[in-house]
């Protein structure tokens, strides 16, 4: 094997996100770009000769470009192994699942989630530790010193590696083996639900739509909904992977995957609806003319554990982002266990993971997952949600009703302002923190300021600590507004409102979700003046 090293130059801006790379096509697709981000990430990790790396994505546009300049720096590197899924394929959950499983060194994701895929879309690499977990902060910031100081990359010579079959090539001292993205995965959850109990559910005429968003879990579906558990071919659509996600925005809520919401409110709707996003991590839940928020969804599964095979022995703690609402945390009060509260980004759950201390965890943007897999899980959720109803036999809307009946309700509400000029942002946010410290005792917009600061965390495992993650406003009574910047966006910046208002009173649970949260809108223009300071009258999307 021909090893050669390739003289390099930094290239700017190569700081992995709340989750990995993410950039525009045009600038992953400049000369070197990839080279340098993987060699970066190598150089930052140690002891991997001769190990196995695991190595797939969401099908997007330049997926199997990246692939095959990853294999053979793999090659080259020294490397043993590379599990690679079939054409390239690998959701996110399911290479968390293949690293795990076969004890693999780490993993390269290729996606940008629910970011738009193309020529004009986006492209994201991401690196995963061998508990199949993103990397932590500590090695996300070595790789991006790395990259600030990166001078060669090695790679070989070898043509590209055959990705459309399932099996094992050799590649110099390397084995690529080709593998269906499918089965370790489609394994994994039938260990973790009742598959009997859901069969039986849609023998009994219980109908259903997966909405998989031309995205990657459209095979996933297929054979797991519709194969193992016989729904009715049909049931998963859009479930053709395609480079570009037939144009459209695979992020799975109301607003993009309006298709499913439209069948969900039109006559005849089905019992269940579902959607997944890009690479396959984030669900959306929706009943009949019903949708449930992602935090209330984190709460129903966290109290409804027990009627799940993989949880009947109980949960160990819950961990919700700090911006995801605290229905779940009410559950945990019931259950008597503990509730973490990390920044947003999957990686701060790991560690608590790791540790035994949390088993389900959330996030309020269509996230939750548990300590199976070391990701959030789509479409795992989505089997929770159909083994319950299966258990359960109520309705979506009757299993909401009912939690918030016992727990009450927690109104919530993101609000994204996309693409905004990077300086008012920034500007924007240091307002809110110079003001932070005279806020509380005070009146906003009418209602009264208990508490402001700016979100840090210290891991109660490692003990590392994440500053400035995201500004925190409570009022009395337990309203709050959250403000941050989002990390994943690729043009200026974007700007996430999150409002939450808890109402105990069953009487006031029918109410529309922006009127319960109108004056907490109304509070977070005034605290962030929001609209002189980005020009924008609206969001741009609500969530
Ligand atoms: C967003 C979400 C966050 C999620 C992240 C990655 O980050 O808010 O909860 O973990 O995307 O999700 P940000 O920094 O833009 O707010 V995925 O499905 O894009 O890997
Ligand atoms: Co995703």
């Amino acid at each position: 094997m021909n090893v050669i090293t390739v003289p390099t130059r930094p290239v700017e801006g190569q700081r992995p996100g709340t989750s990995g790379l993410r950039k525009k096509v045009a600038v992953f697709s400049q000369p070197g770009y990839v080279e340098n981000f993987v060699q970066s990430v190598f150089d930052s990790l140690e002891g991997y000769a001769g190990e196995t790396l695991v190595v797939g994505g969401d099908g997007r546009y330049f997926n199997t470009q990246a692939i095959q300049v990853i294999l053979r720096m793999a090659a080259a590197n020294g490397f043993g192994r590379v599990i690679v899924g079939q054409d390239g394929i690998l959701s996110t959950p399911a290479a968390s699942c293949v690293i795990r499983k076969h004890g693999a060194f780490g993993g390269l994701i290729l996606s940008a989630s629910h970011n738009p895929g193309g020529p004009d879309g986006d492209f994201g690499i991401k690196y995963n530790i061998g508990n199949g977990g993103p990397a932590p902060e500590k090695i996300t910031e070595a790789i991006y010193a790395r990259s600030r100081e990166i001078n060669a990359y090695r790679t070989i010579e070898a043509p590209d590696v055959d990705l459309s079959r399932p099996g094992t090539t050799e590649l110099g001292s390397l084995r690529v083996a080709v593998v269906d993205p499918v089965a370790d995965y489609a394994e994994l959850m039938q260990q973790l639900f009742d598959f009997d109990a859901i069969r039986a559910l849609f023998a009994s005429g219980f109908r259903m739509r997966f909405d998989a968003m031309h995205a990657v879990t459209g095979p996933y579906a297929k054979q797991i909904i519709e194969g193992m558990l016989g729904a009715p071919a049909g049931t998963a659509i859009n479930a053709v992977p395609l480079p570009d996600f037939g144009q459209g925005h695979p992020d799975p809520n109301p607003v993009y995957a309006k298709e499913l919401m439209d069948e969900m409110y039109g006559p005849q709707g089905p019992d269940f609806g579902a959607a997944s996003d890009g690479d396959g991590d984030r669900n959306m839940v929706v009943g009949r003319r019903f949708v449930v928020t992602p935090s209330d969804s984190l709460a129903v599964l966290a109290a409804n554990a027990e009627l799940v095979p993989g949880y009947s022995r109980g949960i160990s703690g819950i961990a919700r982002s700090m911006p995801t609402s605290r229905a779940a945390d009410r559950v945990a009060e019931a259950l008597g266990v503990a509730c973490y509260e990390t920044p947003t980004g999957w990686k701060f759950f790991g560690n608590l993971l790791d540790a035994g201390k949390a088993t389900l965890c959330g996030e309020e943007s269509y996230g939750t997952g548990s300590d199976h897999v070391r990701e959030k899980d789509g479409l795992w959720a989505v089997l929770f949600w159909l083994n319950l109803l299966a258990v359960r036999k109520e309705s979506v809307e009757d299993i909401l009703r009912g939690h918030w009946r016992r727990f009450g309700r927690h109104y919530y509400s993101r609000h994204d302002y996309d693409g905004i000029d990077t300086q008012s942002a920034d500007g924007l946010m240091a307002h809110l923190r110079g003001s932070l410290a005279g806020l509380p005792g005070t009146r906003v917009a009418g209602l009264a300021v208990d508490s402001a600061d700016d979100f840090s965390y210290t891991d109660p495992v490692d003990g590392s600590v994440s500053s400035r993650q995201g500004v925190r406003i409570g009022f009395v009574g337990g309203s709050r507004v959250v403000f941050r910047l989002s990390g994943t966006g690729t043009e200026g910046a974007t700007l996430r409102v999150y409002l939450e208002r808890y109402e105990p009173d069953p009487d006031r649970h029918g109410l529309d979700p922006q009127a319960a949260l109108a004056d907490l809108i109304a509070a977070a223009d005034a605290l962030a003046e929001i609209k002189s300071r980005t020009g924008r009258q609206a969001p741009d999307v609500i969530t």
